[in-house]
């Protein structure tokens, strides 16, 4: 018998509607959400397009401040991508789950949510160098697919009850985790061939960066065995060890085949040099250390390597530099940008447009197909890679991490590292003959003298390792005898203008760290 008044039955074409459990929610936000991004790469990669995460990675690591920078680097040091990667990776993560518990009450937010993911990929996207409009497509399809699914997956709909006259509104469990499953399971596939196409796409490059240069160089570089005075670090780093520094997340789409970069601006005769031009001019061989600016005292952002390739100065006196130019403006293929003095292109340094790095073709990470080495200059104002563009032009135009915080021009500072403490014979750490021994470098200033203070006493000076070149650095060795207890350890190098490196303490922003390098070893008795 029905006691309650009509007025305030429930409509039989209303019934209740059986809530959600939120950790279905957010379940259904992250299936929607994986879904989402990874059809975004999907469509990316089989499009051949900038893949929407590596976008957005790239314009958070065009946007932030300087101190960013250099707190990825100190903390992740070489991994600092990765560590960007996983950032991104856990913010949407953490949205999509968000998003999927706000859905259960207002469904509209979680579309709307799913599909703002795909207004920032496509919009980071476009605005990658050398990307067209269609870029934005991917990421646009991607969140578009994931936000009717995110709906679907958590819309109640009519169910059919069994013997039931009226068809309840509810949500079923069964059919959620059905096409949550499968949602899952697409995002991973779509995710995995994406991958797959890139790892692809990436073998392809290095099998192109692969084909060894012709013919052998007009002066080949010779390194005298004495240039090796101690064998943890090579005088000559290999290329698998090179340490690497770019804004890149993911390799510019580079075919060597329509590749060229041009000379161009203040020049008389604008040039245009594709990678078989290269290969058929004159080349030298040269023993130049690149340095990071962001290597910190003591750090192993350096490294020495035997470039092949042709002088820029050739090129600059066959395009013809107008007086008005200041600065050797570059472009990479994407869109890194550096400049120095035109100055240092004709001051007899051997700046080169490098094809070739320790006997090898350019390796990829390093540049492939050309890019420029520069003696004496720190990497960021000088050294870009994948080339793209040179353009002779005035200090107006600024180089990428100019406006960063970081100096218009910057000379590598005079340097040096201990590298070892070693036992000549017997155990270590215990007092007796040791080795201390290290690397040196003041680019294009070269390295005349290296000594080392050991407990705050007179400056000794090291054995020197063969003077290779002045814009190379030179490893140095000291025999100490080691009596026990804690000891510090002190270097300094002087070039050889006669002037010595500073001990003031300087961070590496804006122009390079300063100080002595210095390392306490304790020796038992
Ligand atoms: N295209 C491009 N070139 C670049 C950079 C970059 O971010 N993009 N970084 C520069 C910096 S800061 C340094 S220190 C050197 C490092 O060269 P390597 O990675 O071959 O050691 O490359 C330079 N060339
Ligand atoms: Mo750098």
């Amino acid at each position: 018998m029905n006691t309650i008044p009509l007025t305030n039955a429930v409509p039989p074409t209303e019934p209740p509607v059986r809530p959600i459990a939120r950790r279905y929610g957010a379940l259904g936000g992250f299936a929607a959400g994986a879904l989402a991004v990874a059809l975004g790469m999907f469509f990316a990669a089989i499009t051949d397009v900038v893949s929407p995460i590596d976008a957005v990675g790239s314009e958070v690591i065009d946007r932030a401040p300087r101190w960013v920078k250099e707190f990825a680097i100190r903390n992740f040091g070489t991994d600092d991508k990765l560590a960007l990667r996983i950032g991104i990776i856990t913010i949407l993560g953490i949205a999509s789950l968000a998003l999927g518990v706000a859905a259960i009450r207002r469904w509209w937010i979680g579309t709307t949510g799913i599909g703002l993911f795909g207004v920032v990929g496509a919009a980071a996207a476009v605005h990658r160098p050398g990307e067209s409009g269609g870029a934005a497509v991917p990421s646009l399809l991607g969140a578009a697919i994931g936000a009717v699914v995110l709906h679907r997956l958590l819309r109640p709909v009519p169910v059919q009850m069994p013997g039931a006259s009226q068809a309840p509104l509810g949500w079923d469990r069964r059919r959620f985790l059905i096409t949550g499953g499968a949602t899952v399971a697409t995002a991973a596939f779509a995710g995995g061939i994406a991958l797959q196409r890139e790892n692809q796409r990436v073998s392809d490059l290095r099998e192109a960066a692969d084909v060894p240069l012709p013919s052998t160089p007009l002066s080949s570089a010779e390194i005298p065995p004495d240039a090796e005075v101690f064998d943890e670090t090579p005088f000559v780093t290999p290329n698998g060890e090179f340490y690497r520094i770019d804004t890149a997340l993911s390799f510019p789409r580079i075919d060597v085949a329509t590749w060229s970069f041009d000379i161009g601006g203040m020049v008389d005769n604008p040039l245009t040099i594709t990678y078989d031009d290269l290969l058929a001019m004159d080349q030298v061989e040269r023993v130049i250390t690149l340095c990071c600016v962001s290597n910190e005292v003591g750090g192993d952002l350096i490294g020495n390597a035997v470039w092949r390739g042709v002088l820029l100065r050739d090129l600059l006196e066959q395009a013809g530099v107008q007086p008005s130019a200041e600065q050797v403006f570059s472009t990479s293929l994407d869109g890194w940008t550096c400049g120095f003095p035109v100055a240092a292109a004709f001051d007899g340094r051997d700046v080169m447009v490098a094809v070739g790095m320790n006997g090898d073709t350019l390796p990829l990470e390093h540049g492939f197909p050309a890019r420029l080495v520069v003696p004496g200059l720190y990497g960021y104002v000088s050294a870009t890679k994948w080339l793209a563009k040179i353009k002779l032009t005035t200090w107006d135009e600024q180089g990428y991490w100019v406006p960063r915080g970081w100096s218009q021009q910057a000379p590598i500072k005079t340097q040096s590292r201990i590298d070892v403490v070693r036992a000549v014979s017997g155990t270590s750490g215990a007092a007796g003959l040791y080795v201390i021994a290290g690397v040196a470098w003041a680019q294009h200033r070269g390295v005349d003298k290296v000594e080392v203070s050991i407990d705050d006493g007179p400056w000794e000076e090291a054995k020197l390792g063969a003077d290779v070149s002045d814009d190379a650095w030179r490893q140095w060795l000291l025999e100490w005898d080691a009596e026990a207890g804690n000891h510090r350890i002190a270097v300094r190098a002087t070039d050889k203008t006669g002037e010595t490196q500073t001990g003031d303490q300087a961070p590496p922003a804006p122009n390079g760290a300063t100080g002595y390098h210095t390392i306490r070893v304790g020796i038992d008795a």
